[in-house]
């Protein structure tokens, strides 16, 4: 079944190659790139994008690419929904900027309240917005300090956060995200996860080594919060094990530890329900997210408890361009898309045709170690055969693989060895089957 209603698409939905890749335009592109961008700014394929719409990218010489990256969970919605791209016309007509801390306007409030209704809980809750995911984490860990008066934070192995001083800190990788950049944010701590393909751990037994860590080398009164992507994103896509997050969350409020869910990738229908936290029933003190909130607008947002929040003093959470009102209104807009297309019900679709197919690949092929993901966010881990080696030399070959025939595939992990799928959730059925088909092919011819 297709994305029903279906969207407007505005350019054809197909794979269609006219040059090699990267094409000539975009290879004199990369050249002048290189002569102006600092070389820290990687990019994970070589060609330059010139339009976007539904599940394809069309570069600059004429390509038209798969997007199974959604430029990393951002444009779940596509990359030109005229629903957001119609909001943000409208206002950027009549004011760009007027900064939230100086003259209010309503297009913040209502997002607010969006995020309110849409986040798990019936709890009182109050919302700040930024513009990036990493600035949310911050302001999540800034209010939980104030709020209880202490210090700690606990993170997990393969967490990642964000690039900034403190959620470098908070992330697990060292290479690229953090190395020679320290010194790091103190007071963070960092504690073994659940990784059901690597710790073989039922997910209660997972939260009690949690907790028994925490007690013995921190003490609940000094832990101010513990702070988890319900679905580990950059880290690999590791779903936990039923009933990690729920036991660490009754242990949290149980001993006035906030329970941050970073939602800033599983957010926002990406996982088959609005938030990955949905799935347990969890409810999070605060929960941060960005990318898919804004249909491509650089938006993220805090949304928690009113009483936590409330605590912190007027002045202390802000930033001139945090809930810029272009970004509003593309978060509305993006919002009513998602409703619109009933994207939830869309990604558990594509999770259900994509998890089948690479369960079906996985018995033919002894290199996928492990296939998991919930609704639109699927991972295959590669390992050397037999073992759980990681193979990262395979999974970095089937992404290139599948770029030479036209579709753009992310690779993710600690260790470099995991293919993710994150397409946009209004791709039509026809150009999904045609990527996995061509994913399925690089796999086949590699091995
Ligand atoms: N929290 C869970 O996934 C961003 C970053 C890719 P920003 N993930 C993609 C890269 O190499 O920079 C992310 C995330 C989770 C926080 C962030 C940070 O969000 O908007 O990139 O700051």
């Amino acid at each position: 079944m297709s994305v029903s209603p279906a969207p407007a698409y505005r350019l054809p939905q197909k794979r269609a190659l006219v040059t090699e890749l990267p094409g000539p335009k975009s290879q004199a592109l990369t050249a002048r790139r290189r002569s102006a961008v600092a070389a820290g700014v990687g990019s994970a394929v070589p060609v330059f994008a010139a339009d976007a719409d539904g599940g394809v990218i069309v570069d600059v010489d004429g390509n038209s690419l798969i997007d199974l990256g959604s430029g990393i969970a951002v444009t779940s919605v596509g990359a030109s929904d005229p629903h957001v791209v119609d909001a943000v016309r409208e206002q950027a007509g009549h004011f760009t900027h007027t900064c939230f801390m100086v003259t209010p306007y309503e297009g913040y409030v209502r997002v607010a309240e969006e995020l309110a209704a849409l986040t798990p809980g019936d709890h009182d809750k109050r919302t700040v917005l930024f513009n990036s995911g990493a600035e949310a984490v911050e302001n999540a860990v800034k209010v939980a300090r104030l709020a209880t008066g202490k210090n700690a934070v606990v993170a997990f192995d393969h967490a990642y956060h964000g690039r900034t001083n403190l959620t470098m800190a908070l992330t697990a990788k060292s290479l690229p995200y953090k190395k020679h950049m320290g010194p790091f944010a103190p007071e963070i701590y960092r504690m073994p996860g659940s990784y059901p393909f690597r710790d073989g751990l039922d997910g209660v037994t997972a939260a009690k080594r949690v907790i028994s860590q925490i007690e013995v080398q921190i003490g609940a009164d000094e832990l101010a919060a513990i702070i988890i992507e319900p679905i580990q994103g950059e880290g690999g896509f590791i779903v936990p094990a039923k009933g990690f997050l729920p036991t660490l969350v009754d242990w949290a409020k149980a001993n006035g530890v906030v329970f941050i869910a970073d939602e800033v990738q599983t957010g926002f229908a990406r996982t088959g329900q609005w938030f990955a936290s949905n799935d347990e029933e969890v409810v999070p003190d605060i929960i941060t997210m960005a990318k898919g909130i804004a249909g491509g607008l650089p938006l993220s947002a805090i949304t928690g408890r009113a009483d936590l929040l409330d605590q912190v003093h007027p002045g202390g959470l802000g930033g001139t361009y945090g809930g810029n009102p272009i970004a509003c209104a593309g978060a509305l807009g993006a919002i009513e898309a998602m409703r619109a297309y009933d994207l939830p019900g869309r990604a558990t679709s594509i999770g259900d045709t994509a998890l089948s197919r690479l369960r079906a690949l996985q018995h033919d092929v002894s290199a996928i170690g492990d296939v998991r993901g919930r609704g639109a966010m699927i991972a295959v881990e590669f390992v050397t055969p037999g073992t759980t080696e990681p193979d990262a030399a395979l999974a970095k070959a089937v992404a290139a693989k599948a770029l030479e025939e036209g579709v753009i595939l992310l690779t993710c992990g600690s260790y470099g060895n995991v293919i993710r799928l994150l397409p946009p959730l209004v791709i039509s059925d026809e150009l999904l089957s045609d990527g996995l088909d061509v994913l399925e092919a690089a796999l086949r011819s590699l091995i």
